[in-house]
């Protein structure tokens, strides 16, 4: 162990998948003692053979450091690696993606075993950590004494953007980001398809897709974030009538390229009923509104 190490937070890291891996290598890399476990202990090994410390247990590894970083698959597999742990005066630290709920379910669980909790949702691929370039980062949500506390070693692996108390809000923001994504992976996924069958070259066709996904979505969502604060919505250059006119267009065109509509109608759907609701006076109803839930 070099002199450097000795002034780095200790870290104990449960979960070396391909994650947990990534983030174990910068904290290596950066001169934390690191004590790591892995359910299956191939994994917990390979690292040991680049400087961490394996421990034979998910107890023993909590055991080691204060600061206790959980990377596991899920909410349930957090349960049953820290069973039996003692998390008493331990700084819970878990990247593991769960929803909202379960996040605060689990800083209250946290809680009651004396540890503190901060909850983490990461914005980033395994290429991109130890990559500050790469842009990626964590949300953090939960003790903000914590998060201040620690910042520093959190920043090792990639940024670190704070959220707020509620342990839940990291989850929430995590899973909103990448719900968005998602839409956009089956925009993407409906017009690649339009042109599978025709003699256009997708590798050709990407840049200009790329570009226009690009070009439309910061507009977008200023626009959607501008009328959901002020409640006054200004469609007069793309007007929700124009638009809505024009999906016979998109649902045509998908079924003489022999395409499903799957992707797309659902959206469609939803544009017809914002504009039935503004026709029918309800100027405040947004697209955004009509998806959530009155109950
Ligand atoms: N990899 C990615 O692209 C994304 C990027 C955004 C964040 N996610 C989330 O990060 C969590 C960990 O993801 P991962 O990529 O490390 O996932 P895997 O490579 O599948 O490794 C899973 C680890 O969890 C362990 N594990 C699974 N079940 C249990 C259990 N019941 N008890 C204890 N450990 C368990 C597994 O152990 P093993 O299979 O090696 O024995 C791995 O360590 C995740 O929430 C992503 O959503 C990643």
């Amino acid at each position: 162990m070099t002199a450097n190490a000795h002034r780095k937070t200790p870290v104990t890291l449960l979960g070396l998948g391909a994650m947990g891996t990534a983030l174990a290598r910068t904290w290596l890399a950066a001169g934390h003692p690191l004590t790591v476990w892995n359910r299956t202990p191939a994994r917990a090994e390979a690292i040991a053979a680049e400087g961490a410390k394996a421990a034979d247990s998910a107890a023993g590894a909590v055991e080691a450091s204060t600061l206790v970083i959980v990377c596991l698959l899920d909410d349930a597999s957090v349960e049953a690696a820290l069973d039996g742990a003692d998390l008493a005066g331990k700084d819970l630290v878990n990247l593991t993606t769960t929803t909202p709920v379960e996040a605060r379910a689990r800083a209250l669980w946290a809680e009651e075993r004396g540890a503190r909790y901060l909850d983490g949702g990461i914005m980033a691929v395994p290429p991109m950590v130890g990559v500050p370039e790469a842009g990626g980062y964590v949300f953090y949500s939960g003790s903000r004494e914590l998060f201040e506390l620690h910042r520093e070693s959190l920043a090792v692996p990639v940024g670190t953007t704070y959220v707020g108390e509620d342990a839940g809000f990291a989850a929430l923001h995590d899973v909103a980001l990448l719900s968005a994504m998602y839409g956009m992976f089956a925009g993407v996924a409906h017009a690649f398809a339009l042109i599978r069958r025709e003699n256009i070259d997708p590798v050709a066709f990407a840049p200009l897709l790329g570009e226009w996904v690009g070009a439309m979505a910061g507009p977008s969502i200023g626009q959607t974030a501008r009328q959901l604060a002020t409640g006054a919505f200004d469609d007069s250059d793309s007007s929700l009538a124009m638009q809505v006119a024009g999906t016979p267009t998109f649902l045509a065109t998908a079924e003489d390229q022999g395409v499903s509509p799957e992707l797309i109608r659902p959206y469609f759907e939803l544009m017809r009923r914002g504009l039935a609701a503004s026709r029918a006076g309800e100027e405040a109803t947004s697209l955004v509104d009509l998806l959530v839930r009155r109950d």
